[in-house]
């Protein structure tokens, strides 16, 4: 039974930093401006964050060298400002918010990118969703003031690569009919995946657009790229795409509490209890797919203060076991080191981290295959 037609929307905000810097201080509107990172070596040493659309005119975009930058606005009014991450993160969440009020499903896969699913807040139907990505862009502009890009299409393929076509400000609705149009004459890098590399390999097999790329046979391709990849450029070039828009969930943090039988210094009788505790966060844990960094401790003594301690792992896994080790070491130590005892304990996980966005759709790709 064929899949009943989704409509998936890419909302990507225009040349985000420099945008948040124009947001605060409007007076850099006309200039060129320059977001850079800089390492501290030299005052120039670093890289270009973004510019806005302005310094993009003289060549600026992110990536190149910070001096090259300022080499191509030589005599130019422009303004070069350090990255805010902080400052962009506040501006981020307060759109997100927004978006997410207008999807059936919503992840957010960047600082400035989001998938949404609006199939049935659309009622399936792509004048809708086009009215609705307009009112939700007008509703981002008023209460942020800030604008970005959206691509609507079947799939978050499609979606993506339509949110590209009008940048800045822009909208672009790709239905199912038109996906073959749409996609043929793009150059074929613009498809996830393909990077310098892997297009430079292409262009010497003759495949320069995308249309190309659907044309060349499949078997070829394999050969070439390997069995995953090979079979995933086919498909993405065709249009076809069933990765589902995924919750990544509200929460920063999954946290769960509960009062111990009787108060306690034990660490056996502490332990039997976060290992309940630990069993429901993992399984919340892989429910929303994610990874953790973080671990913390939480206990609520006799004398009812509220203790809580925290450990940053060496890497980001979703591993039950790294998670008891974790929770077990934290009170050990919390144990030596305090003397009332406890009477509610609790254990916190934080700092996710999704599957990097290109692996986990190649590797659920090649699962289905
Ligand atoms: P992008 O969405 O790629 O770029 P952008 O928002 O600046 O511009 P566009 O209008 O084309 O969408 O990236 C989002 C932010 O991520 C960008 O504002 C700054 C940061 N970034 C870097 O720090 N380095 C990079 O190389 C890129 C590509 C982005
Ligand atoms: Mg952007």
């Amino acid at each position: 039974m064929p899949l009943p037609t989704r409509i998936v929307m890419l909302a990507d905000l225009d040349y985000f930093f420099a945008q948040c810097e124009e947001l605060r201080n409007p007076a850099l509107k006309d200039k060129p401006v320059v977001i850079g990172v800089y390492s501290g070596r030299t005052e120039d040493s670093g890289a270009v964050s973004t510019a806005n659309y302005v310094a993009r005119k003289y060549g600026v975009k992110s990536g190149i060298p910070l001096y090259l930058a300022k080499r191509r606005l030589q005599n130019v009014d422009a303004v070069f400002l350090p990255v805010d991450y902080e400052y962009y993160e506040q501006i981020s969440s307060k759109i997100m918010q927004i978006l997410k009020g207008y999807a059936d499903a919503f992840e957010q896969v960047s600082i400035d990118e989001a998938y949404l699913d609006v199939t049935q807040k659309a009622h399936g139907s792509f004048e809708e969703a086009k009215r609705l990505a307009e009112q939700m862009k007008a509703d981002a502009k008023r209460q942020v003031g800030v604008t970005f890009s959206v691509g609507v299409g079947p799939n978050k393929l499609v979606a993506k690569i339509a949110s590209n076509a009008e940048k800045p400000d822009g909208l672009t609705v790709v239905r199912p009919e038109a996906v073959t149009a749409f996609l043929s004459p793009l150059a074929v890098d613009r498809v996830l995946g393909v990077g310098k590399k892997i297009s430079k390999k292409m262009n010497a097999l003759g495949i320069k657009t995308i249309g190309d790329l659907a044309r060349y046979d499949v078997q070829k391709l394999v050969e070439v790229f390997g069995k995953t990849s090979g079979v995933y450029f086919h498909n993405a070039a065709k249009g076809v795409d069933n990765e589902p828009v995924q919750e990544t969930g509200e929460a920063e943090s999954i946290s769960r509490i509960s009062t111990l039988k009787e108060n306690t210094r034990d660490l056996a009788v502490v332990l039997e209890k976060t290992d309940q505790l630990i069993e429901d966060i993992h399984k919340d844990l892989v429910q929303r797919n994610v990874s953790f960094k973080q671990v913390g401790i939480i206990a609520i003594m006799t004398d009812l203060s509220v203790r809580s301690q925290s450990k940053t792992l060496e890497t980001a896994t979703n591993d039950v076991e790294a998670l008891r080790q974790a929770v077990r070491e934290l009170f050990e130590k919390f144990l030596g080191e305090s003397e009332l005892e406890i009477r509610r304990v609790g254990v916190k996980i934080s700092h996710f981290a999704k599957e990097e966005a290109e692996q986990k759709r190649l590797t659920s790709f090649f699962q289905s295959t």
